[in-house]
Order: C-alpha cells, then structure tokens, then sequence
C-alpha cells in the first residue's frame, strides 16, 4: 500500500466542490486515512512550493495556497500515487482530458482544484508537513476483498 498527500484547494472549498471531488476518491476504492480542514500558512506554502519559490508565478501561488481553507487529506491504495495523479489530470485545468478532475472542473492553470503528491519522496515530506502521526487513523477496509484480488 501507498500513501499520497491530497488537498482540495482553496478553489475547490470555496466552490463547494469538496464532496463531488472525495466522492471521487471513494469511488475508485481509495482509503482515506486522515483529513483536516486547514489554513496554509506562508511559511508552510514556501516549504510545500519549494521547488517553484523563486518562479515568477510563485508569489500568486502563495497568495491562492493561503487565501481561504484547504482540505487537506491522507490517502491510500495499490499505486496511489500515480492513480491520483492519472484522476486529477494536467496540471492546468485548461490542458487536462475531459474526465479528469481538472478537466472536468477546472478552466484555470493555477486554480486547479486539487495538489496530490508526485512521488514517494515527495508524499513523505508533504504527510509530514501537513500531518502528525496521531491525527492519522488506517485502518483495513472491510471491503478489501471485493477492491483487488489477494494477490495484487
Ligand atoms: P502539480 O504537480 O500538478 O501540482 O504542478 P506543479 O508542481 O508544476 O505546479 C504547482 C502549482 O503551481 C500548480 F498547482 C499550479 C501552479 N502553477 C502556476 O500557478 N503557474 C505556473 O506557471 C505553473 C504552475
């Protein structure tokens, strides 16, 4: 199993999207294992963005990332992180395939809804910097047999 960091951004809670957007997850047989409506702090969005600081684009993504709640939620399954990232589709919501997350929802290229991890790596860093151990709560589905086959 294979966690990922998902949140549904500032957009998606003003748009009153959360729902439709987790019913996603829950219909493709996703675990959802934490989940907190949270503030983003600046200095949280600069460790979160590392990577993009210093872009020109950055101070605008910090002023969207900050500028209302985030759901913020921890979610697992077999290849999670490429299952989300395959959900949520193209970065911009101009470019991602119809029915996808984004190209669903989304007409924008910084307002796309929904961040999930990218990569291992990067769901470790990111679940530790939005979540405690204590606030996660795993748990084994008891539909487990009737998601995936023992062997998978
Ligand atoms: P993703 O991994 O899909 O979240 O995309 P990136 O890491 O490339 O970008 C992080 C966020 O920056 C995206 F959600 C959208 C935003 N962004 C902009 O606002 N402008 C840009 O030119 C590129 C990305």
């Amino acid at each position: 199993m294979q966690r990922s960091l998902v949140l549904l951004k500032p957009d998606c809670v003003q748009r009153r999207l959360m729902g439709q957007i987790i019913s996603r997850f829950e219909n493709k047989s996703l675990n959802i294992v934490a989940m907190k409506l949270m503030n983003v702090t600046p200095d949280m969005a600069k460790q979160h963005y590392a990577e993009h600081v210093e872009k020109p684009f950055y101070p605008g993504l910090e002023a969207f990332i900050t500028g209302a709640p985030v759901l913020a939620m921890i979610v697992e399954g077999l290849d999670v992180i490429a299952v989300i990232r395959n959900m949520l589709g193209a970065t911009s919501g101009l470019k991602a395939a119809s029915g996808t997350i984004r190209g669903d929802f989304s007409g924008s290229r910084q307002m796309n809804l929904v961040h999930a991890s990218d990569g291992e790596e990067a769901a470790a860093r990111e679940i530790a910097l939005y979540f405690n151990d204590d606030e996660i709560c795993g748990y084994e589905p008891t539909l487990t047999p009737w998601f995936k086959a023992d062997d998978e």
